[in-house]
């Protein structure tokens, strides 16, 4: 089980937050998932087959960059 938290720029309203933990909880593997609004920082757990390739792929589809690699 691995956790990392992202930054995503694109983050501002509790929209963009309840997207995020929607699209990324339906990840096969994804356990968690906390958007911040305030922090713009996303904080997901996860384990196979889920990896953060598959996970920061999906948030650029849903126009949701990640920012850079916080945490491990
Ligand atoms: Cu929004």
């Amino acid at each position: 089980m691995s956790t990392v938290t992202y930054t995503v720029p694109a983050i501002h309203c509790g929209h963009c937050t309840h997207t995020i933990e929607m699209e990324v909880g339906e990840l096969q593997g994804v356990q968690s998932v906390k958007a911040d609004q305030a922090s713009k920082k996303v904080e997901i757990t996860f384990d196979a087959p889920a990896s953060e390739e598959k996970i920061k792929a999906l948030l650029a589809e849903i126009d949701y960059p990640v920012d850079g690699l916080i945490a491990l």
